[in-house]
């Protein structure tokens, strides 16, 4: 039986379709398929093939001297809800997408051998990475890397400060207040294996409201934590992985839609109002 919509339904029909509308003139140019509802802490998973920036060191592909840059090549692997169950929110191929990137410009500022840990702990300044969502898979790892920036840019940070909260009088000639990455390289004969910390800050990219900001303190969105090894795979020095813990925040586009649906409800309501 065909009915008639009232005044009431009609009038929402036409808020929702005008919230979708603002909706998707808010949204970015090519579709994610993040699972959503989801709001909170989440804990993204990758691998990366790095090296010694080629011309900023001794050549021998790691980082062990003050001066030389780490740079190379990203994959997410997962992205999941930092909750009991890890619920998983996004995978590597999920709906035909890859997050791939670069990250670059980590320079070794401090490089010392501490006999207390006995091993190499390095600090490095600067750095960030540029990540790419691409709905037509083409990664291909093998060095120096192809099909990584291809698609749109999603996501860009730099290295944050924080890693470390006081200066080591120890380390003349590095503040270690300006530090964006610490490694300790426990086995630096081979194999060469290690780990690394720091704090990013979201700068950029047609998803970086996604994310929430300053999870950890002003100016820091993004806390990096990876394994490092060598030899990398694919042709590449040096191999690390997993994670990166952050949080997601609602899209604006949700918010939007909501925001016009209330709007919407209040203007009806007040034309009954004048009846
Ligand atoms: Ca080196
Ligand atoms: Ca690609
Ligand atoms: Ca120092």
């Amino acid at each position: 039986m065909k009915r008639k919509w009232s005044k009431f339904e009609r009038a929402l029909a036409i808020t929702a379709v005008i919230g979708a509308a603002s909706a998707c003139t808010a949204a970015p140019a090519q579709a994610f398929s993040f699972l959503t509802p989801w709001n909170g802490p989440v804990e993204v998973k990758f691998i990366n093939w790095e090296q010694e920036t080629p011309g900023t060191g001794n050549g021998n592909g790691i980082i062990d001297a003050a001066g030389e840059q780490l740079d190379g090549i990203l994959k997410i692997k997962t992205i999941s809800a930092a909750n009991s169950n890890s619920t998983l929110l996004w995978f590597d191929g999920k709906d035909g997408e890859e997050l791939t990137g670069t990250f670059s410009g980590y320079t070794a500022g401090n490089v010392a051998f501490n006999p207390f840990l006995g091993a190499l702990e390095m600090d490095f300044t600067g750095g960030g990475f540029n990540l790419y969502l691409d709905n037509t898979p083409d990664f291909d790892a093998t060095y120096p890397g192809a099909g990584v920036t291809d698609g749109i840019l999603f996501l860009s940070a730099a290295g944050a400060t924080g890693i470390h909260a006081f200066d080591n009088p120890f380390t003349a000639g590095f503040d270690e207040t300006t530090a964006t990455l610490h490694s300790t390289a426990t086995g630096f004969t081979s194999p060469f294996t290690g780990n690394g910390t720091g704090y990013l800050e979201i700068t950029g990219g047609a998803y970086a409201s996604l994310f929430g900001v300053d999870t950890f303190g002003p100016g820091r969105d993004l806390y990096l934590n990876s394994d490092f090894s060598a030899p990398g795979n694919d042709g590449w020095p040096v191999k690390s992985d997993d994670p990166v813990i952050g949080t997601v925040v609602p899209e604006p586009g949700t918010l939007l839609l909501l925001g016009s649906g209330i709007i919407g409800l209040g203007l009806m309501g007040r034309r009954r109002f004048k009846k």
